[in-house]
């Protein structure tokens, strides 16, 4: 039997199980594995400038591609701690990545050894496992179950934290008939399909809501098919916003309380039943339960069955794969409408897409300062269809999501649920990690960049090109925004005249030459005129030096964004569209 380390292992079970890629960065306590990496050689490793940066990088390489799981490494005591906020977003947003940490000998960890600290029981509620392996036998079924673990069901990441000893310790370990453990997803019945589908024909407004795990499933095809089938209006949620091509005549708009079309809380409202495919009811989606359940039968078909009936009852539920489920939905549909059984959803789908043709918000302004609507319609102009737009929170982000277009599963990368600022930069990095041939371009506010901006160091030094789009208001802008409500602009604002300086106008920070600094290239732009000359500028930067480049626009100071409470309700700001000259970029045609 082969002897080896059983950090030798650990990295033959992370190759087996299709790894090429780690995000990390060494100290004393994880040497060890890093040993095992150099021996193996077959395993990339892209060393972050931040540990947390490690993390997110993980979960945009899962997130680029169907069947990617992102590895992240790191020390024992801040590192691990370091990495819990890359946990809680990937577990958030149901997303496998495996956080590998050192730790101090076995023997020592109750003595507050040397960055010795409890990473398992800190990582506990936010990963599927989080287990500090105490012997070195253990080590291949930990990694094993790990992947196991990770694939099935609702996906979710792993912490597994290895001690010194325990990585050093020599254990026998095949690794040729080391073989991945089967994966659990359930899957529907016909009978349950069938039921969902008699509800759906009894209906008559009705709209599917489709969720992230659509995305996770790779099903945005079936999800497709089973919308033209049946002709029934899709409204994605956050997550699953591209799993439908946001030109489909189907595509209702996205609902919700920040990250919606008014068009799509508007068929939202008029609609009488739900069907939510691997969506979880996020309040931020739903706002008041009532308001948006009222007058409405809802069916909800998800992979984690105590989701079912968590933030509400549904009329009806479905334990499945989203993959699966739309099989069959899609198989089902398909007979009932050979039999000439399914309904006529002409007059519905048209009135779907009159609400998207005439309930537009503004993008076209010439102020300067410059309004940020203006940028997402450059941004439509500039970046086509083939585009993955990454991005965290904030105003940008949620203004994102109201203006611009994604057409394809897997391009619209966002921390949905978690949200942390900062994440932006190393999870567009993470991507360009797992897809260098798609363009990747990164939407931050000026905090969210200011977060983790030494990250760009990683995509100089690594040759990890994007575009990076930053819009600078020099504000905290939606906590600014948020603080209305307590009548007050307390610690939101972040400008300040720069002694070195003066040309960035009492902005506070010089992004330009941090970024420049930082091995970057990097330009700025002041006038609504400039955006569009300056994306293309950048594209030719990135084509030739192969370096993030960052594009910053200077804001105006406030603007605030539509968000509110309710569906019904949700406050608009700016004047709406009334010519199609107010939204050139929009895919349907504003009819005026
Ligand atoms: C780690 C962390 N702390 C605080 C917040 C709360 N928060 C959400 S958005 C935001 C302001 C973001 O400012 P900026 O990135 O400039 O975007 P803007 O809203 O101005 O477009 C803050 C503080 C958060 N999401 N994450
Ligand atoms: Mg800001």
């Amino acid at each position: 039997m082969p002897r080896m380390t059983a950090a030798d292992a650990a990295v033959a079970i992370l190759r087996r199980e299709g790894v090429t890629n780690a995000f990390g960065l060494p100290g004393a306590a994880i040497n060890p594995f890093y040993a095992a990496m150099r021996r193996d050689g077959g395993i990339r490793h892209t060393l972050a400038r931040h540990v947390e940066g490690a993390s997110h990088m993980a979960e945009g390489y899962t997130r680029a591609r169907a069947g990617n799981i992102g590895v992240c490494v790191g020390t024992s005591g801040p590192a691990g701690t370091d990495m819990i906020t890359g946990l809680y977003s990937a577990c958030a947003d149901s997303i496998p990545i495996l956080c590998i940490t050192g730790q101090a000998p076995v023997a020592r960890l109750h003595k507050e050894d040397f960055q010795a600290v409890d990473i398992a029981s800190i990582a506990g509620p936010l990963t599927k496992m989080a287990m500090t392996v105490l012997e070195p036998a253990q080590v291949p079924g930990a990694f094993g179950q790990a992947f196991h673990l990770m694939r099935s069901g609702r996906p979710g990441p792993v912490l597994i934290d290895l001690p010194f000893d325990v990585q050093l310790a020599e254990i026998d370990f095949d690794p040729e008939t080391y073989q991945p453990l089967p994966v659990y997803k359930p899957a529907a019945t016909r009978a349950q399909i069938a039921k969902a589908l008699d509800m759906l024909a009894e209906a008559e407004r009705p709209i599917i809501v489709a969720g992230g795990g659509i995305i996770n499933a790779d099903a945005a095809d079936l999800l497709t098919e089973f919308a033209e089938l049946t002709d029934t209006p899709v409204v994605p949620t956050l997550m699953g916003w591209g799993a439908l091509p946001d030109d489909h005549r189907l595509m209702a708009g996205m609902a919700g309380l920040q990250t919606a079309h008014r068009y799509g809380n508007a068929t939202v409202l008029a609609s009488d039943f739900v069907l939510g495919i691997g969506n979880r009811w996020a309040n931020r989606h739903t706002g008041g339960l009532a308001t948006y359940t009222a007058g409405r039968t809802f069916v909800h078909v998800d992979i984690e069955p105590t989701q079912i009936g968590r933030v509400f009852a549904p009329d009806y539920g479905i334990v499945s794969d989203a993959g699966t489920a739309l099989r069959l939905f899609v198989e089902v549909a398909r007979e009932r409408r050979e039999a000439g059984r399914l309904a006529d959803r002409t007059a519905w789908v048209e009135e779907c897409r009159q609400r998207r043709a005439t309930m537009q918000r503004r993008t076209h302004f010439d102020n300067v300062p410059i309004k940020p609507q203006r940028v997402y319609e450059e941004m439509n102009r500039a970046f086509d269809p083939e585009t993955r737009y990454v991005s965290t929170i904030g105003l940008s982000q949620i203004a994102a999501a109201q203006f611009l277009h994604v057409y394809r599963p897997r391009h619209w990368i966002n921390a949905g649920q978690a949200g942390p600022l900062g994440w932006t930069t190393p999870a567009a990095l993470g991507v360009v990690v797992a897809d260098p041939d798609t363009p990747v371009v990164a939407l931050s506010g000026d905090y969210d960049f200011q977060f983790m901006i030494e990250e760009l160091a990683v995509g100089a030094q690594f040759n990890l090109p994007y575009i990076h789009v930053l819009v600078n208001n020099a504000y905290l802008g939606l906590i600014r925004q948020s603080q209305r409500g307590f009548d007050m602009d307390y610690c939101v604002q972040l400008s300040f005249d720069n002694v070195n300086a003066p040309e960035v106008g009492g902005y506070g920070v010089d992004h330009v030459k941090v970024a420049e600094g930082l091995g970057c290239k990097a330009l700025r732009v002041t006038e609504p005129g400039e955006i569009g000359p300056a994306l293309e500028e950048a594209k030719k930067l990135m084509a030739e030096y192969r370096v993030p480049v960052v594009v910053e626009v200077i804001l105006e100071r406030v603007t605030n964004i539509s968000m509110g409470t309710e569906l019904d309700s949700v406050v608009e700001f700016e004047d709406l569209a009334e010519r199609r000259e107010d939204a050139p970029t929009a895919v349907v045609a504003l009819l005026d």
